[in-house]
């Protein structure tokens, strides 16, 4: 019977670059796959080069020449048939998001829903991509906007999606006439050649140009600041911390490159006095140590009316007892959290926790490691929960790991202030069934989020909505909603069906 790694076209040395379905044999460094389930090789995958690079650029400017060309809707039916695809190895592909990312295979399975989704979503959008009409202000004159293709798209994607986020940008880029370059995680490169194996045969099938998807993986030694700032890349994409954002979208700008940007979150829920808990305490415990805390959308602080505050303190504590036991191996059914992706980041958790304490916090669940002398099970952390203040320098930044900030509020108007009060805006929510509040929350001078949610967790998104946030989350939007307009260029065209050649603003001018 065939392994996992088999059925996904995996073998102990993968080629690090991909046109679409044709790889090529790249020659650069080795990068090792290594499982944080188990600190075990899974398989290697050799670099691409600078080279490498140029013949992947060079075959995405031709093949955006032709793929432009191409109806949209026939566009569409591609990606028709690469969700198609996905489904008949979403097991497979969520198995090894699981092996080589950490995440519990329920949420490695949800991951490869998103891919399926948004394949759905883009394939309606081929046949949406529509602009306006104005009315002229001259006579027999027409009006209207348009959306042409753009070019090539460049796509960084983080760990922790290692495949959800290149499916939300290169389904909705393909849709709309662009190519994609892909570069995922140095971290999970399995994962995206897996990816690449698994929609070759429908390219091939389809006569899609080699050059319309691409991927290539390369250290940032290799392809780092030089590729951000290639003036043959219209478009980057970028999910990561804001620290790299910040620097990227720096040389972006100063080629007025255009960029979708995806950075760092420092979610909050709110638990008003009319919220019913046991929903409120669920919806809390998956957003904060789901995926071992490692969303952009993670919930990290909690903000509690002082009036449910010990109530809500003693059943998350509850809540956190029963998850404790279900640390461990991702891949088995019971596993709720799993470990994190490596033991950089477990320090940064330990830092965390020391850190927060030293400020004036109170630990009050988990924070501690797994024993790393067994090398094994050196990712696995404990979550913490932990009483803190707003203001501390470490809870205004993003940890990536499961520690939750607990503090309390009295009015509503303080509970939205702390909710705002950090530099990040990427998700929020509040639990309450008070409509004054809700509203409150999601009116003009409420939650400064990307997203803002009524009794629902900041996890979670659905592929249907524009994903993104404000402030040093970076502002981008992908996915879905509007967010197809980022990926192409818009035009305005009048056209004079008249004999006559009035000048706008009735401005006169004879000769
Ligand atoms: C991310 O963490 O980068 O909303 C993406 C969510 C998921 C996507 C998270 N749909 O939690």
């Amino acid at each position: 019977m065939k392994t996992v790694l088999e059925r996904l076209g995996i073998r102990d040395l993968n080629h690090g670059a991909s046109t679409g379905s044709k790889w090529l044999t790249t020659k650069g460094k080795m990068n090792e796959s290594v499982s944080p389930v188990n600190n075990k090789l899974i398989a290697s995958v050799q670099s691409a080069t600078l080279e490498d690079y140029e013949t992947i650029v060079k075959k995405a400017e031709e093949a955006f020449k032709v793929w432009r060309e191409i109806p949209a809707p026939q566009r569409g039916e591609v990606v028709r048939q690469i969700g198609n695809k996905l489904r008949e190895h979403k097991e497979d592909l969520g198995y090894l998001v699981t092996w080589e990312m950490g995440k519990i295979y329920q949420e490695g399975l949800g991951e490869v829903q998103e891919m399926i989704d948004i394949c759905d979503f883009a394939v309606g959008q081929s046949r949406l991509l529509n602009g306006f009409t104005m009315h002229s202000e001259r006579k027999q004159h027409r009006m209207y906007d348009q959306y042409h293709p753009l070019g090539i798209v460049g796509l960084i994607t983080s760990f922790n999606f290692p495949v959800a986020v290149w499916a939300w940008n290169a389904m909705v880029a393909a849709v709309c006439g662009d190519v994609v370059i892909w570069k995922p995680s140095s971290r999970t490169p399995l994962t995206a050649i897996a990816t690449h194996n698994i929609i070759a045969d429908v390219l091939k099938d389809n006569n899609v140009p080699e050059g319309v998807f691409n991927l290539i993986v390369a250290g940032s030694d290799v392809l780092g600041d030089n590729f951000v700032a290639d003036r043959r890349i219209p478009l980057f994409s970028i999910t990561g911390s804001t620290a790299v954002g910040k620097k990227l979208a720096g040389i972006i700008g100063a080629r007025l490159g255009r960029t979708i940007l995806e950075l760092g979150g420092n979610n909050a829920v709110i638990i008003a006095p009319s919220a019913n808990l046991e929903m409120a305490i669920k919806s809390v415990v998956f957003g904060a140590v789901g995926t071992a805390g490692q969303r952009c959308t993670s919930t990290r602080r909690l903000i509690v009316h002082e009036s449910v505050y010990d109530e809500v303190v003693a059943k998350l504590k509850i809540a956190y007892q029963s998850v404790a036991q279900k640390i461990g191996n991702p891949l088995e059914k019971e596993t709720l959290v799993g470990p994190l992706i490596s033991e950089g980041a477990v320090k940064d958790f330990l830092h965390a926790i020391d850190k927060v304490q030293k400020e004036g916090g109170k630990l009050l669940y988990g924070g501690v490691s797994y024993d790393c002398e067994n090398k094994d099970f050196c990712h696995y952390v404990v979550p913490a929960l932990l009483e803190a203040e707003n203001h501390y320098e470490i809870v205004q930044e993003e940890t990536f790991a499961p520690i939750l900030y607990i503090m309390k509020y009295k009015t509503i108007e303080e509970a939205i202030a702390l909710n705002n009060g950090v530099p990040q805006g990427l998700s929020s929510s509040i639990f309450t069934e008070n409509i004054r509040e809700s509203e409150l929350f999601l009116s003009e001078t409420g939650s400064d989020c990307g997203i803002a949610n009524i009794n629902i967790g900041t996890s979670g998104a659905e592929i249907g909505g524009a994903f993104g946030g404000e402030k040093d989350t970076g502002g981008g939007r992908e996915s879905g909603s509007d967010s197809w307009k980022s990926y192409m260029r818009r035009q305005t065209n009048t056209i004079n069906y008249s004999t006559d050649l009035p000048l706008a603003q009735g401005i006169q001018f004879g000769f």
